[in-house]
């Protein structure tokens, strides 16, 4: 976008006054960020509108990325960055005497999802839109974002997020564009023009769906895609029949507040509720757009892909069903056949307890005629598979089984592809949670490897480090982050390894100012600062983290003299509100911190800092800062992780064990410039299977380790009677199950291993930079690119995107 310095000031400081009619000087930084916001809104709406056009008058093909959550981060700076007037605007505010940080830090952080599915879905929509592709997002606008996380004795409490409080100015209301979506009633047959007998809905509960839309602002394209976000109201033509405020409660309702918990699939009707309002909405509309093209409905998928992020969405498939079949008369071979051809699903997880599934009874009752449907779709697939497969392996394979509706299968069937999102969890989708299905359908399984937006997590985040990388090898990098590798080339220059460390310096002093006047806690910015952000989680194994803390706590105790290498542990980390096991850990982590925090004995040498409500903002604060990367789950279990690929951009080392994504960040990187430990996922497999694990042997004759576990029981660490006895008996009388125990003596060792090498700041320098060097491959941009190339079938529209 083309704007001059004095043009901005001018035109910006009129849309204050015309906004506030007050001069700028008077105002606080949350009015003018609002009026900024709104200044850049109407910039770029130019472009969002012929955007919007282009794509419809040259009927180039969309995909539509239905998810349950986006968590998008503030969008200020961002937008700034891919219009291309950051640096024009932040002068342009200095001159008006404005502070730009204060201004950017006044957007609250939009919290419209759990963790790292949700940000997938922001950092793909950033690329979808920096790459030209024609895309757009499908989503719900929750009134409550995830909760506020506060930390009370140590516990953690949970707060409402009422992150619209002062309003979005990113968003547009589009009243024209609402749809109906409708719950319960009955379905009956109705005779139709032409004879034939059509199911037709009765006694249904209509909610009206508004669309929210936001745009996606392309890197310096001048592209800008939509992500749509749907709120749910009484349709004014209703209001009449909603008699008390508990009625309207329950429309409001829908949209209210986001599920906050990743991992425990709960069989809860609102969660269905909204599953279908968002999936059906964005079906809706996207019907009604595809009849403005005029084309056979035949040629739908030749225009239309629509992404299914996990089973969240995957109603998606019996809504199109539904409006081909019983809106647009369609049979139900053509409608299948356009359904599939249309729909691709990327699953997100092998834990069993997340798979979403729905009892028979409550999906016949609130979506009568989707029951239908997917209860066709089922009988159609049994039918089809039973004389190929036989009885076994297709009865396992059934939608509708055990009184539930199984929604991983659905989408499965109903989809042209099927993805992993690391090469790891493709292979053990394929080969052991959904081989049934790979034994059906191998052509449709494919992996692609999750992404981070290096706009964000490292233009943004980290300036300073952008900036030496385009001082060493140019710019090109931005567009094409394969060239990041270049960076390698200054391996031996001394004066780009001193400057990386003074980088690093710098942004741990920065975090360090936000320990000391947000927390109270002051941190020396010399000591090395070690990170594991990400959900709480057993399989996660912040756990076994502590228990590192606790080994290191009982050295320097046993011997306060002792010469060793200070460090920070720094945490971030939400618990879901119902996971009792996962708080008891904060917990846990909290009265440790306590502890070490105070102990003069300890001095520098040992602090723990477990940030209150880590999200996006935050996550920008300590990534640059970070030094250890941990990723540290049990083998086979994180799906990919992302935040492996945001330190690593930024720099940090990797302790990790083979799972996920950490594979190829080892594959990248070198075996030599990361840390690995523990148990691979043979290993565990086979554990598993053979049942010859027993963490209390290991606990009986491993005294150090013995020494470690016994402070949870023993009042070493105050405050955690309760806490301490459930953890330790989690682990040593029943069964340990993400063998922390077994895991233990090798994370030592690599920690130890750490240590060392810090000693010489030149070769963990060096070691740094082949991390961020190495990062290319990771960038979202290749991630959508794949997407874009082998499953959607999108082209860019950037003429000169391919040269
Ligand atoms: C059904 C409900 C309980 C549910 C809600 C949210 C289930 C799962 C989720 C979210 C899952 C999630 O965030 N998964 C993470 O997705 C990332 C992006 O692919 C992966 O990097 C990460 O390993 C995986 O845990």
């Amino acid at each position: 976008m083309d704007l001059t310095k004095k043009r901005f000031k001018e035109e910006f400081s009129q849309t204050f006054e015309n906004m506030y009619a007050f001069d700028i000087k008077n105002s606080t930084a949350i009015q003018q960020y609002t009026a900024l916001g709104n200044y850049l809104r109407f910039s770029y709406s130019d472009d969002w509108n012929k955007t919007n056009k282009k794509y419809l008058n040259e009927q180039v093909k969309q995909v539509y990325y239905f998810s349950i959550e986006f968590l998008p981060g503030r969008m200020l700076k961002s937008n700034l960055l891919n219009l291309g007037i950051l640096d024009t605007v932040r002068d342009g505010l200095v001159d008006l005497g404005l502070d730009f940080e204060e201004i950017v830090k006044s957007e609250v952080d939009p919290g419209l999802g759990n963790g790292g599915l949700g940000r997938l879905a922001s950092c793909f929509m950033d690329s979808i839109a920096s790459l030209g592709l024609p895309g757009n997002g499908n989503g719900i606008r929750y009134r409550y974002g995830l909760f506020q996380q506060k930390f009370v004795d140590g516990y953690q409490v949970e707060l409402p997020d009422n992150w619209l409080r002062n309003g979005n100015v990113w968003e547009v209301r589009k009243e024209n564009k609402a749809v109906t979506v409708r719950f319960g009633g009955q379905v009956g047959l109705v005779e139709a023009a032409n004879g034939h007998l059509k199911p037709t809905y009765f006694n249904t509960q209509n909610i009206l769906a508004v669309p929210y839309d936001t745009g996606m602002v392309g890197y310096q394209n001048d592209v800008i895609n939509n992500l749509r976000l749907w709120s749910a109201e009484i349709p004014p033509e209703e209001e009449i029949h909603y008699h008390t405020i508990a009625e309207r409660e329950q429309v409001n309702q829908i949209t209210e507040v986001l599920y906050p918990d990743d991992s425990n699939h709960e069989g809860q009707t609102l969660r269905l509720r909204q599953e279908y309002f968002f999936t059906s909405a964005g079906i809706q509309s996207v019907i009604q757009y595809y009849k403005q093209t005029g084309l056979s409905w035949q040629n739908f998928p030749d225009k239309i892909a629509i992404h299914i992020n996990d089973t969240h969405p995957s109603l998606a498939i019996p809504e199109l069903m539904r409006v081909l079949l019983d809106e647009e008369d369609l049979s139900w071979e053509q409608a299948w056949e356009i359904t599939k051809k249309t729909m691709s699903y990327t699953n997100h997880t092998v834990l069993q307890e997340a798979m979403e599934k729905w009892p028979i009874d409550m999906v016949k009752k609130l979506l009568p005629r989707i029951y239908q449907v997917i209860e066709e779709i089922n009988r159609r697939h049994i039918e089809k598979k039973l004389s190929l497969y036989g009885s076994d392996l297709t009865y396992r394979t059934a939608i509708i089984a055990d009184g539930y509706v199984k929604m991983a299968h659905l989408a499965i069937v109903g989809s042209h592809s099927v993805n992993g999102v690391a090469k790891l969890h493709t292979e053990i989708l394929m080969h052991d949670v959904l081989n049934d299905f790979y034994q059906m359908y191998p052509a449709k399984f494919n992996n692609k490897t999750n992404g981070i937006t290096q706009r964000r997590w490292l233009h943004l985040a980290n300036e300073e480090l952008t900036k030496l990388i385009d001082s060493k090898i140019g710019t090109d990098w931005k567009t094409n982050p394969a060239e990041l590798k270049l960076f390698k080339a200054f391996i031996a220059d001394q004066e780009t390894l001193d400057k990386l460390g003074t980088i690093k310096l710098v942004n741990k002093e920065k975090f360090a100012a936000y320990t000391k006047n947000e927390m109270g806690i002051e941190i020396n910015p010399e000591a090395l600062f070690d990170v594991q952000i990400k959900r709480l989680h057993a399989y996660k194994r912040q756990l076994l983290n502590v228990l590192h803390i606790i080994d290191r706590y009982l050295k320097i105790k046993e011997d306060p003299t002792l010469a060793i290498q200070p460090r920070v542990f720094i945490f971030g980390a939400k618990a879901a509100p119902s996971y009792s096991y996962a708080k008891q850990i904060i917990k846990l982590i909290n009265a440790l911190a306590e502890l070490i925090n105070n102990d003069q004995e300890v001095d520098d040498k040992l602090k723990i800092v477990f940030v209150e409500n880590y999200g996006v903002s935050l996550a920008e604060l300590i990534i640059p800062a970070a030094e250890v990367s941990e990723q540290i789950s049990l083998a086979g279990k994180e799906a990919s992780g992302t935040s492996n690929m945001k330190l690593m951009l930024n720099g940090a080392l990797t302790i990790a064990t083979l799972d996920g994504a950490n594979v190829e960040i080892r594959d990248f990187v070198g075996e030599d410039n990361l840390f690995l430990f523990g148990l691979n996922d043979q290993e565990v497999q086979i554990l598993n299977k053979n049942g010859s694990y027993h963490p209390r042997e290991i606990y009986e004759t491993n005294p150090r380790l013995k020494q470690v576990l016994n402070t949870l029981i023993d009042g070493t660490i105050p405050d955690i009677e309760m806490e301490g006895r459930v953890i330790f008996d989690s682990l040593v009388y029943h069964n340990d199950e993400y063998f922390l125990l077994k895991d233990f003596d090798s994370y030592i060792q690599a920690q130890e291993e750490i240590d060392l090498l810090y000693q010489n700041k030149t070769k963990w320098n060096q070691k740094s930079l082949m991390n961020i060097a190495s990062s290319g491959p990771f960038s979202a941009d290749f991630t959508i690119q794949r997407y874009a190339e082998e499953i959607w079938k999108i082209d860019s529209q950037l003429i000169d995107v391919h040269q």
